[in-house]
């Protein structure tokens, strides 16, 4: 089998492609990424000589580029390729547009010039909005995105949608809840929060940090994604999550605890406009029909999750500086 997996440099795509290469060595994987500041081959230097992985630097809004690469016998096609991140969308929504759904569509028509066997949009639960105190999303909660970046997701996801029943173009979407774990860009909320601890920094918590979102560790979320590539039903909708919703306080407290650290560094600021209060997977869907089962609890994973920002402070020191600090002294005055 040979998979074209986009964005494979940033946090999740490079924990998939390394996942993929351990369980299925003898499948052919080319990992596709503009190198953004969010894509990191650093991540990928323990799969880079492997025999069967390639890398190709190249943007998924490229007609072209796209054409000439899955035309080279890509049988299935993983998209993770995206601006990820809602705090940018709200400072700059276009970049949001043109990769998310644009570079969406541009991947779909490459995928049904050359009949690839699956198309796998990898999504996210933001699309369905916000949950108040009670309910689950399942597959069947109405779209109903409120940044930028989420109503870009909403837009490749009706893409895709649309090409499953326009062209009969084999297709998945999976949504998923906030994933955390290894590799993670310090500008999401765990690894931001360790590593401004660790620096005795002030922790930004907006609002009144009582927003919950359900968390699911990234290896867990790959486990999903292999499933569904195959075992899922053409033409149909996974969410991926793990039961695990935590207010983001508590997060920032499980954090400072663990590292030793005050809780007098928890600075409320000012909320995130359109800020979704609650987010919550219902995983029946593939937990029944597909057998998805997490192996990690938020409990071991965080603690995992921390240990390793400890042990690779190199990584992500690194990482804060050049564009990212420019980012982050636009969003939080410094770093
Ligand atoms: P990320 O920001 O860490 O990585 C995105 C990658 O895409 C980077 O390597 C970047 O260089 C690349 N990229 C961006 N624009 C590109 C373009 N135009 N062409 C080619 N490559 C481009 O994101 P992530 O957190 O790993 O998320 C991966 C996917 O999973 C995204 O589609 C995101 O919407 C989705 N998702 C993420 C989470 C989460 O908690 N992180 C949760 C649900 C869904
Ligand atoms: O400094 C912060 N302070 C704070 O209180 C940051 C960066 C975040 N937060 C809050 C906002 C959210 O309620 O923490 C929560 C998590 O924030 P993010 O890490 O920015 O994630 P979120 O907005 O929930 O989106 C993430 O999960 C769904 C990913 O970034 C998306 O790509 C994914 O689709």
């Amino acid at each position: 089998m040979k998979l074209l997996v986009t964005g494979g440099a940033g946090f999740i795509g490079s924990n998939f492609v390394m996942y993929m290469l351990q369980q299925h060595p003898d499948y052919q994987i080319v990992n596709v990424d503009a190198l953004t500041y969010a894509g990191n081959l650093e991540n990928l230097k323990s799969v880079e000589s492997h025999p069967n992985y390639t890398f190709v630097k190249a943007d998924i809004t490229d007609v072209q580029a796209m054409d000439a690469l899955i035309g080279q016998g890509v049988d299935v096609v993983v998209n993770f390729a995206a601006e990820s991140h809602v705090d940018r969308s709200i400072l700059e929504p276009d970049v949001f547009v043109k990769t998310n759904v644009l570079g969406t569509q541009v991947l779909l028509d490459a995928a049904k010039k050359h009949k690839v066997t699956k198309f796998v949009q990898v999504s996210t639960d933001e699309v369905y909005g916000t949950l108040g105190a009670t309910g689950l999303f399942t597959e069947e909660t109405p779209l109903t995105p409120n940044s930028p970046y989420s109503a870009s997701k909403a837009g490749g996801d009706l893409l895709v949608r649309a090409y499953h029943e326009t062209f009969g173009l084999p297709v998945n979407i999976t949504r998923c809840s906030n994933n955390y774990g290894p590799y993670q860009f310090p500008e999401k909320l765990i690894p931001l929060m360790i590593s401004r601890a660790l620096a005795d920094g002030a922790l930004p918590v907006y609002g009144d940090g009582l927003n919950i979102r359900d968390w699911l560790y990234v290896e867990d979320h790959c486990s999903a994604i292999d499933l569904v590539i195959h075992k899922g039903v053409l033409g149909e909708v996974y969410n991926i999550g793990g039961n695990n919703e935590r207010t983001n306080v508590h997060i920032v407290k499980t954090i400072l605890q663990e590292l030793g650290k005050p809780e007098s560094l928890i600075t409320y600021v000012q909320d995130r406009p359109g800020h979704d209060r609650r987010y919550g997977i219902d995983p029946t869907k593939i937990t029944n029909e597909l057998g998805w089962k997490p192996k990690h609890t938020f409990e071991t994973g965080i603690k995992e999750t921390i240990q390793w920002y400890l042990n690779n402070k190199e990584w992500w020191t690194r990482i804060q500086s050049g564009e990212y600090q420019k980012y982050a002294e636009k969003q939080y005055g410094s770093r």
